[in-house]
């Protein structure tokens, strides 16, 4: 008997963690330019995140750091003491740690084939991040790799940005069962990118043979973007029947809630209105880039929030309140992951959401105490304390950030993504 839950396939920080500033319209990471990063804290905080959901009992997996320095990256633009400093720390960038742009994932239950499809995001609009994809493709056909259950596809092509999940929520009464898929893109010509692209989200949609009455497609907010929301996960998420949203979130706010519950008529929204929490302090906080998660065994969900949101006496203020009244969300749960933050990543952003049954999935990806064990050891002796902007680029560095990887992959037996 197959059983479909929701795993979180975390990303683990990868050795090169850093601040070099590269994502345009991400607020956090611009501000966080030229910082000192502490890769060996973040895999750290990151880890613990993981510990802390699987000890509540979600079922949790994770992805690994992709090779860095990318010397394909570092062939392909010629790169040498002459180039840039953002095109070499492009190629040294550890931002597949947000595996919620490794791919748009749809459950079985939503396929035309009954299959789990993943489309690896082209991340085109940037490109310390458009290098990802064919790594990430390997590991996930690797992770996925029964062709009974998963169908994993090619990124989209370009020009058509796509961003993965990050612009993708589902809605569904359980996770077993089938569900209406919200895209969500924006229309380019702003200050900042929108970098998910409508005919991106319509291409995955066909790719993974979705009901075309299952399928919504609803424009971001260009005022969101504007302020700072570069994907659509930071101004909103949902879970099973709630989606959980700023009221700026999208383009036209009822149309958007009118297009879901006609796909989804038990659909609830809790929204938070802008006079109770700007959108520049849901931006600053990371409100949104939450985990919405069923609370194992019932008592319906809980939100995993950044620590952030505990600061911020707007965001603390209606959260206590919401949790005193009688919505679907029952808990808040803050987790430590500041590292991330500083580069405009949250819990939600740390995380690719996936309806399997964790026995099809290559168990070498799924988590448990001792597997946590080993990974916190070879981070504790492999990753780097620190690593200051002026050292991007350097050998020995180089040298370290490829011993730690491969470490990584030796003590979980995945050599062959090496
Ligand atoms: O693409 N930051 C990432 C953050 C991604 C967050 N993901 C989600 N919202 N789902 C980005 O902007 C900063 C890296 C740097 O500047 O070095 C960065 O890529």
């Amino acid at each position: 008997m197959s059983e479909l839950v929701e795993i979180n396939f975390d990303g683990i920080v990868g050795p090169s963690h850093n601040y070099a500033g590269l994502s345009l319209g991400n607020l956090a990471a611009t501000a966080h330019k030229g910082d000192t990063s502490y890769p060996r804290a973040a895999a750290l905080q990151g880890l613990a995140k993981m510990r802390a959901n699987m000890a509540r009992g979600l079922a949790q997996g994770y992805l690994l750091p992709l090779p860095r320095p990318n010397w394909h990256l570092s062939k392909a633009l010629a790169l040498d003491e002459t180039a840039p400093p953002e095109l070499v720390a492009a190629a040294w960038s550890a931002s597949s740690m947000w595996t919620a742009n490794a791919a748009t994932v749809s459950p079985a239950p939503d396929t035309g084939d009954g299959r789990c499809h993943l489309t690896p995001a082209n991340l085109v609009t940037m490109v310390h991040r458009a290098q990802e994809w064919p790594d990430t493709k390997r590991q996930l056909e690797v992770a996925f790799g029964n062709r009974e259950h998963f169908a994993v596809h090619d990124a989209v092509p370009p020009t058509f940005g796509d961003e993965g999940a990050a612009n993708h929520m589902r809605l569904c009464s359980k996770h077993d069962q089938a569900g209406v898929e919200v895209f969500v893109y924006g229309r380019p010509g702003g200050k900042f990118p929108a970098r998910q692209h409508e005919q991106a989200s319509r291409a995955v949609a066909r790719a993974h043979g979705l009901a075309p009455e299952r399928a919504v497609f609803i424009e971001q907010s260009p005022i969101a973007i504007e302020a700072g929301a570069f994907h659509n996960d930071v101004v909103a998420v949902a879970n099973e029947d709630v989606v959980f949203a700023h009221e700026l979130a999208f383009a036209d706010r009822q149309g958007a809630y009118d297009a879901m519950r006609a796909a989804f008529p038990a659909l609830q929204v809790v929204e938070v209105p802008d006079s109770a929490v700007s959108l520049a302090e849901a931006i600053r906080s990371y409100l949104f880039n939450a985990q919405l998660v069923t609370i194992p065994g019932g008592g319906g969900m809980a939100l995993v929030v950044p620590e952030e949101c505990r600061e911020s006496a707007a965001v603390w203020g209606w959260l206590e309140q919401m949790l005193a009244g009688n919505g679907p969300i029952r808990e808040v749960w803050p987790v430590d992951v500041r590292q991330s933050m500083a580069n405009g990543g949250g819990p939600a952003c740390l995380r690719l959401r996936v309806v399997a049954d964790p026995a099809t999935v290559d168990q070498r990806f799924i988590l448990d105490e001792e597997k946590a064990d080993r990974i916190e050891a070879v981070i504790d002796k492999y990753w780097p304390e620190k690593i200051d902007v002026w050292q991007i680029g350097d050998g020995d560095l180089a040298a370290q950030v490829i011993e730690a990887r491969n470490a990584l992959l030796s003590v979980l037996n995945l050599d062959e993504l090496i």
